[in-house]
């Protein structure tokens, strides 16, 4: 490199509807199947990537990173220095989010989005969102989600090199204006098992993880059509049920994976009522404990309240957001 390059990229996470559950390959992390998220604004990640710096230093949330967390930020920088045919020299890389890590609630997608736009920024390549999405999947599949904005869908694609395999926007974010996503932080403890690792096990040992790739790839189209409707109850009961199959996928595994809590159970089974008595609500559950509420901004203040009832200690009310964006202010 000529001189270090610095650039700073900030990143909405991104919910699944139709969750992505196991990779049919590890290593370039491609799905068996397709998935489809909406991004959740405000929440958002700032990631700044520092090449040919003075030192090496990989920052998460404050605390420097080790061990695989780190390896798996500095491989992404190499792989796309690697592609650009540049040598990044020593990588300082600081990711800063406002929301709790690794509590399920997608803080890794909306980190590595904001790596993977700034990285490539920092090498000199133009903004191109499939190129980002697909450097932002190897460092962890969700994140591929996270480069466009509004619903994008990730396409499982089928080349073994996996560059049929990127998300793309479906609709913007003006698509559905009134949509909601109420998250519920009812734990923000670090998870004891990681969604890589819970993956490999429902593919690995789910004796019903082949039905879920069939099941959940239909299950793609009947999403689009229903979030082109803007049919908020088709959204929701599709949303419930692909998050349901998923959890049941996962804890029919050996072990079985079990990422409910006790309070998850109850903002279940509270939805469920007030589904009945005419709340409009549905509830998807990502690799933690803490449930993600689907509603029209007429009823967001009911589904907040309901959620604080079954013991939320925070809840974010959140919108459709657009993609990743590079910015001006720096993190270092
Ligand atoms: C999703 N999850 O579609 C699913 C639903 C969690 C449950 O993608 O191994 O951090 O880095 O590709 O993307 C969370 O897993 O996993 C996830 P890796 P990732 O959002």
């Amino acid at each position: 490199m000529n001189g270090p390059s610095k650039r700073t990229a900030v990143a909405h996470p991104n919910f699944a509807l139709v969750k992505y559950w196991g990779k049919r390959d590890e290593r370039l992390v491609l799905p068996h199947q397709s998935s489809v998220s909406l991004t959740a604004s405000p929440l958002s990640v700032k990631t700044t990537v520092e090449l040919g710096a003075g030192s090496e230093e990989v920052a998460l949330n404050g605390r420097e990173a080790r061990g695989p967390e780190r390896d798996r930020v500095l491989q992404l920088v190499r792989w796309a220095s690697e592609a650009a045919g540049i040598r990044p020299g020593s990588i300082r890389v600081r990711s800063q989010g406002d929301f709790p890590e690794a509590a399920g609630l997608a803080s890794s997608a909306a980190a590595f989005a904001a790596l993977a736009v700034a990285v490539r920024s920092a090498l000199g390549l133009p903004r191109e969102p499939r190129e980002e999405s697909m450097l932002a999947r190897r460092g962890s599949g969700s994140a591929s989600r996270s480069v466009e904005g509004g619903v994008c869908v990730w396409e499982r694609g089928a080349r073994p090199d996996g560059r049929d395999s990127f998300a793309r926007q479906m609709f913007p974010p003006e698509h559905w204006p009134s949509l909601r996503l109420v998250v519920a932080v009812l734990s923000r403890e670090k998870k004891a098992l990681s969604s890589r690792e819970a993956m490999r096990l429902s593919v690995q040992t789910s004796p019903f993880y082949a039905a879920w790739v069939e099941d959940a790839e239909g299950m793609v189209t009947e999403l689009a059509e229903a979030i082109r409707n803007r049919d908020l109850a088709r959204t929701g009961e599709l949303a419930e049920l692909s998050s349901s199959r998923m959890h049941a996928v996962a804890l029919a595994g050996r072990p079985p994976t079990l990422f409910f809590g006790p309070k998850t159970v109850e903002v279940l089974s509270r939805a469920r009522e007030a589904r009945e008595a005419g709340l409009p609500v549905w509830v998807t559950v990502d690799a933690g404990p803490n449930p993600v509420l689907l509603t029209d901004s007429a009823h967001q203040e009911a589904v907040a309240a309901l959620a604080r009832s079954a013991g939320a200690l925070e809840v974010v009310g959140c919108e459709l957001g657009g993609g990743a964006r590079l910015v001006d202010e720096h993190l270092f």
